[in-house]
């Protein structure tokens, strides 16, 4: 490679490295697997090397990347939390290990543990009480996040001994959490996370701590930061140490004597990587003797004494032999590739996600390819590519569907979007979707009405649209599979009830773009009635708090379409409530607005809305918006030219909020 094509090259690395590592460190969305991020930065590593010149300050190889987020108050680590310098093969840890060795001439003990597949946090006890728990940030400057830490069970508020300390080490989402957690989401129309380290990251950002304590989240520690008191010498007995004082540690550890140790254990736990109850995706390598963790001291960014084994990603190899599509509830047709079972990291595959049409598209996917199968965050079935050797002699290019499978109208795409939408409004399987979710447990909540229920509902004729649900008798329910007297008695009794619902679950159960739980409580609160609501103008509804553009409109199209407006007619002439019944004591205990509860004070000049409307937003949210900042005070907003009442919150340790961070919350909570 030449000097023009290194510095070429080199600059489109550092910009794909830098995008990815956005994407997984502060939003915790990754869009490639580690191992294409790994790859390419050892790319970039080897032209830098070669070429020292082309190294530019914004390379990911010169810094740690700052991925803290706005809205957690900075913490400094004294002691900076280094990362590892990473193998990715026997061959480059032996180079490891025989350096080492050659820097002493004393054998090492080396300490093999577990690489948590997590997120690096630090704990702070003064005299055995948890005082501060951080996330690693930075390295140099993470974020507080104290009250969330404080929701997980494994980390002890008390120590078994009155020590201060500072303790580091992993937290992590076990792999059982992680996929109830992603049904969930699904099931509430919610995106799941790629894997259970972004799901873990995700959920100690929460910015209310009651929304990480739904999550199950475990940690293990492994190094100590800062103590004076250390009665031990090595690594191992650390790790003994801590779980005396009340830690959970991993308990996979094993101290090795030279290389053959060493590698043995990394193939233990390879093959026992599967059955564990958490993700790993490699081992760690420590020199077991903290005296020489001194000596040995670090580079700027990584300890000389460690090392991490990166496990290659597992592999399988099989054929598809289907290309499947399914219809959502809005319509969207989705691509699932199915294949001969297979088993890949313990568990059989025979689908895999194709996305959508230009997803299949680039990876060119086709019936009868052999492709090659991973798993994302060591979970998600994903098809790497097909492998070019064993494509067929007559393999013909997958063709695209124009026509829906289930109903066989033409299918588009709307507004630019990469989905390939079936918009025939009575199409059958949107139906059976859109019931499930009209019935679903934040809409009319009608208990017993699943999609196997409904699917029979549609295909035995017993019902065409969801007004039909009301219409439904005793012995219509009893030709269902399986249902007896009892379970059509109480299913009618839930349909029933569900004709009383307040207006925000019939709007939010109507399954309009962009139409969460939460805006349309907010609409049915601002118009009362479904009629208000059908004459309204975009610009009306635009109005409310927090609501954009983008929503009021998708409501104003909802209801210009004939469609909507005669299924809206049906449901009342069924008895279907269509009036807002106000918020229920109990619905108003179970508020779960970050805001509830809060003092909050805003200062400057706002931008994007008034302090008027801010200051309404959150009273509505439950906050008490107050005019003077004091110690009292939990949260201050800041526009341009705040004056001093910004300073009093910085000098109170208050957290302070730019607007955009307040802008994103409100558009979270709407
Ligand atoms: C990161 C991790 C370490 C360990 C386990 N899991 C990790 N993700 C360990 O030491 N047992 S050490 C480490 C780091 O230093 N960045």
């Amino acid at each position: 490679m030449d000097k023009r094509t290194a510095a070429k090259t080199a600059a489109e690395l550092r910009e794909k490295l830098n995008k990815w590592a956005d994407e997984y460190y502060t939003h915790d969305a990754p869009s490639v697997e580690d191992s294409v991020y790994d790859a390419a930065y050892r790319q970039l590593t080897e032209i830098e090397n070669e070429y020292p010149e082309v190294i530019t300050s914004d390379s990911p190889t010169q810094q740690v990347g700052d991925n803290t987020l706005p809205g957690f108050t900075k913490v400094v680590h004294e002691i900076p939390m280094l990362s590892l310098g990473d193998v990715f093969s026997k061959d480059e840890l032996s180079g490891f290990i025989n350096r080492l060795a050659e820097t002493d001439s004393v054998p090492f003990e080396y300490n093999c543990e577990l690489k948590i597949d997590g997120l690096a946090i630090s704990l702070r006890y003064e005299n055995g009480i948890f005082v501060q728990g951080s996330t690693r940030g930075n390295g140099q400057i993470g974020e507080d996040i104290t009250e969330n830490l404080k929701t997980i069970k494994s980390i002890p508020q008390k120590l078994n001994k009155p020590v201060t300390i500072e303790v580091r080490g992993e937290c992590y989402m076990p792999k059982k959490s992680f996929v109830d957690l992603n049904d969930a989401r699904q099931r509430d129309g919610q995106t799941p996370f790629a894997n259970p380290r972004n799901a873990a990251a995700g959920s100690l950002r929460q910015l209310d701590p009651k929304e990480t304590a739904k999550r199950k989240l475990s940690t293990f520690m492994y190094n100590v930061a800062d103590y004076d008191d250390l009665e031990t010498n090595t690594q191992s007995g650390l790790l003994e140490e801590l779980k005396a004082l009340g830690f959970e540690t991993n308990p996979g550890y094993q101290v090795a004597n030279n290389f053959d140790d060493v590698s043995s254990y990394i193939d233990k736990y390879q093959e026992k990587r599967d059955s564990l109850a958490y993700g790993i995706d490699g081992i760690v390598i420590k020199v077991n003797d903290l005296n020489l963790h001194r000596t040995l001291g670090a580079t700027v960014k990584v300890p000389r004494w460690a090392i991490a084994f990166k496990f290659p990603p597992e592999e399988a190899e099989t054929i598809v032999t289907d290309i499947e599509w399914t219809v959502g509830r809005t319509g969207v047709v989705t691509p699932t590739a199915v294949m001969n079972p297979v088993i890949l990291a313990g568990t059989t595959v025979s689908r895999a996600s194709l996305h959508n049409p230009d997803y299949l598209e680039e990876k060119d996917i086709r019936i009868g390819d052999t492709v090659k199968l991973h798993k994302a965050g060591d979970i998600i079935p994903e098809i790497s590519n097909y492998v070019e050797s064993k494509r067929l002699q007559d393999s013909e290019k997958y063709l695209i569907p124009t026509k829906c499978p289930s109903c066989g109208s033409e299918l588009v795409h709307l507004d630019d979007e990469v989905a390939l939408r079936c918009i025939n409004p009575m199409c059958p399987a949107q139906l059976t979707e859109g019931l499930t979710h009209f019935a679903s447990r934040n809409a009319m909540n009608i208990d017993g009405l699943g999609p196997k229920i409904i699917g029979q509902l549609f295909s035995k004729k017993l019902l065409t649209d969801v007004s039909g649900l009301y219409e439904l008798n005793f012995e219509d329910l009893l030709t269902l599979d399986k249902f007896g007297e009892k379970s059509a008695t109480n299913l009618l009794e839930s349909i029933n009830n569900s004709r009383q619902n307040s207006l925000e679950r019939l709007l939010f159960g109507l399954g309009i773009r962009h139409v969460g739980a939460k805006a349309a409580r907010l609409i049915a609160q601002k118009f009362k009635n479904i009629d208000e609501i059908i004459k309204a103008d975009a610009e009306t509804i635009a109005q409310i708090d927090t609501m954009g553009m983008i929503i009021a409109d998708s409501v104003v199209t909802y209801f210009s379409m004939p469609e909507s407006i005669s299924l809206i007619e049906k449901l009342k002439s069924v008895g279907v409530n269509m009036d807002y019944l106000g918020v229920s004591e109990e619905e108003l205990e179970s508020e779960d607005s970050f805001f509830s509860g809060k003092k909050v004070v805003l200062t400057g000049k706002l931008e994007t809305m008034t302090r008027g409307d801010a200051s309404s937003w959150l009273t509505n949210h439950g906050a008490k918006v107050t005019s003077s900042v004091s110690k009292n005070t939990d949260l201050v907003i800041v526009g341009t030219d705040p004056g001093s009442k910004y300073d009093k919150a910085v000098k109170l340790d208050i957290p302070v909020w730019e607007e955009s961070r307040f802008s994103d919350e409100m558009n979270q909570e709407s």
